[in-house]
């Protein structure tokens, strides 16, 4: 494959991910064209790109999701490649071919390898092919509910049902004794048909309070593989992850390694090219089991980025130029700690009920060690109809307790008044002790969840003074469209607190 320079790149995507791509594109010296809904005409990403295009109403089917109008936009601003970022196309094979029919690179892997992928069951038995650890249960799709009895009986209890077609959480069932079978199954099966248009399901043993632990990996056109090390990625809510970083607190120098190592084997197995992630499951005993392949860029590859030192997105870029990989695994190690928190426009105090509107005031952290990956600047109008992510809020820290420290006084910095978000949420996380301790699995969330509040880990006076004046702003900021300085007083407040060791 020959060897060549990009001159324009359509980002079929939008928000923070739209954006990160189109800052890549301009240190790269490429010209960026956005992509946007008539919900996103005055979005962050539109205004910073170099050209933008619209693809139609808000409703992403009718829009984002419209392959023949995001190709016949890239056919039209001469656009030689496809960036599609998470979510919508990016692991749409359909896509990825529609683009190589069209002359069009599509940055990430080939088509092919999206559907080997895609589908649970045959990834499965790639992995084990290429010598992975997989959990134990099924490498096919189960026809029936009799078929589904018979392989559990095999396999034991408890297990998961699982969505061939799925990934994530949709389609996934938990199976406690062979009485749950038949409405599991149903259950199952009709998430999967209306989520994928897909209801085949197979089956794997339920690991007990499992750790969500991935590997970054990149592979080019020339038959180098290497991987970035591992994300933890355990705290999660209904299958959304919320905080991620790297290392993992729980992988040991061996455990990594060998991790590591049977990434790479699946990759030169796959015949992968261009940036992955394989998800594993460790269980108790650390023992790593493969669970699947993402083959897109993922939301949490800050945290790998800044402790690799290494810009995945240009890597992408590179990559699909035909680059060589500029580096082999001996060049590449871990520095210091990385922690990410997602900044959802939800409502932590309503069940994370999703929280649209305007923004009417943003004051975004920085000073060391702090990156924020924001899809949105003071003023614009977070819409309804999409994922609620605002922000990435990154944190780097020599180790992870300044890691965790930093996290915590950025998370403090950040204010956002016009609508609800998680930040008072991770205020929680970031202090936990089972956190701080590195004491996470996947029930980690849920287990907050039932704790007491306490708003109060600060004295209760400043808690409701603080209370009182964000509550206050908030309605100024509604009524008049425009927002009240800050009061320092309760900000420095806060920080003397926590400077006299007091909790925060
Ligand atoms: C599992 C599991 C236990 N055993 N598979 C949830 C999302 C999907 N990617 C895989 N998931 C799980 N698969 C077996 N065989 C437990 C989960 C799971 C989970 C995994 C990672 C992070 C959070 C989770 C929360 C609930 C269940």
């Amino acid at each position: 494959m020959p060897e060549r320079s990009f001159r324009k790149i359509l980002v079929a995507n939008r928000g923070e991910i739209a954006v990160r791509v189109i800052r890549a594109c301009r240190e790269m010296g490429i010209a960026s064209v956005a992509v946007f809904s008539e919900a996103d005409r005055g979005a962050r990403h539109v205004r910073l790109a170099d050209e933008a295009r619209p693809i139609g109403p808000a409703l992403a089917a009718e829009s984002y999701l419209r392959i023949d109008r995001v190709i016949e936009a890239a056919r039209a601003s001469g656009a030689e490649a496809v960036h599609p970022g998470y979510g919508f196309l990016a692991e749409n094979a359909g896509f990825a071919l529609a683009c190589e029919e069209a002359g069009l690179v599509f940055i990430g892997p080939r088509s092919r390898t999206i559907t080997l992928m895609g589908e649970k069951t045959s990834a499965r038995r790639l992995a084990v092919e290429a010598g992975l650890p997989v959990v134990p249960g099924t490498l096919e799709p189960l026809e029936d509910d009799a078929a589904i009895r018979r392989e559990a009986e095999r396999i034991g209890f408890p297990l998961m049902l699982k969505a061939a077609a799925g990934g994530g959480g949709k389609g996934l069932r938990l199976v406690a004794s062979a009485g749950e079978i038949a409405s599991a199954a149903a259950r199952a099966r009709s998430e999967a048909r209306s989520a994928f248009g897909d209801d085949r399901v197979y089956l794997e043993k339920a690991l007990s309070r499992p750790r969500h632990v991935e590997i970054q990996v990149v592979a080019d056109h020339h038959g180098h593989a290497v991987h970035l090390f591992e994300r933890e990625c355990s705290i999660q809510r209904r299958h959304q992850k919320v905080v991620e970083e790297s290392p993992s607190p729980l992988l040991t120098p061996e455990l990594r390694a060998r991790m590591g190592a049977l990434a790479v084997a699946l990759v030169r197995k796959a015949g992968y090219v261009n940036a992955g992630t394989l998800e594993f499951l460790v269980d108790e005993s650390r023992a790593p089991y493969f669970l699947e392949m993402n083959t897109r860029l993922q939301v949490e590859h800050p945290v790998t980025e800044l402790v690799t030192g290494i810009d995945l997105v240009k890597l992408q870029i590179r990559i699909a130029e035909g680059a060589t990989l500029p580096f082999g695994q001996a060049d590449l190690a871990q520095r210091g700690h990385a922690i990410e928190c997602r900044v959802y426009a939800e409502d932590p105090d309503a069940g994370f009920l999703p929280s649209p509107g305007r923004i009417v005031a943003l004051r975004v952290p920085g000073g060391p060690g702090i990156r924020d990956d924001s899809g949105v600047e003071e003023g614009d109008e977070v819409p309804s109809h999409y994922d609620p992510l605002v922000s990435k809020l990154v944190a780097w820290g020599e180790d992870r307790a300044s890691a965790i420290a930093r996290m915590r006084r950025a998370v403090r910095e950040y204010r956002v008044l016009g609508i609800k978000t998680t930040l008072p949420f991770f205020e929680r996380v970031l202090r936990h002790p089972d956190f701080v301790a590195g004491r996470i699995d996947t029930s980690f969330v849920e287990r907050l969840g039932r704790e007491p509040r306490a708003e109060t880990d600060r004295p209760w006076v400043v808690a409701l003074a603080s209370a009182a004046v964000r509550a206050h702003q908030q309605r100024h900021a509604v009524k008049t469209g425009t927002v009240a300085a800050a009061p320092p007083s309760a900000w420095r407040r806060e920080g003397r607190i926590e400077a006299q060791g007091g909790r925060g």
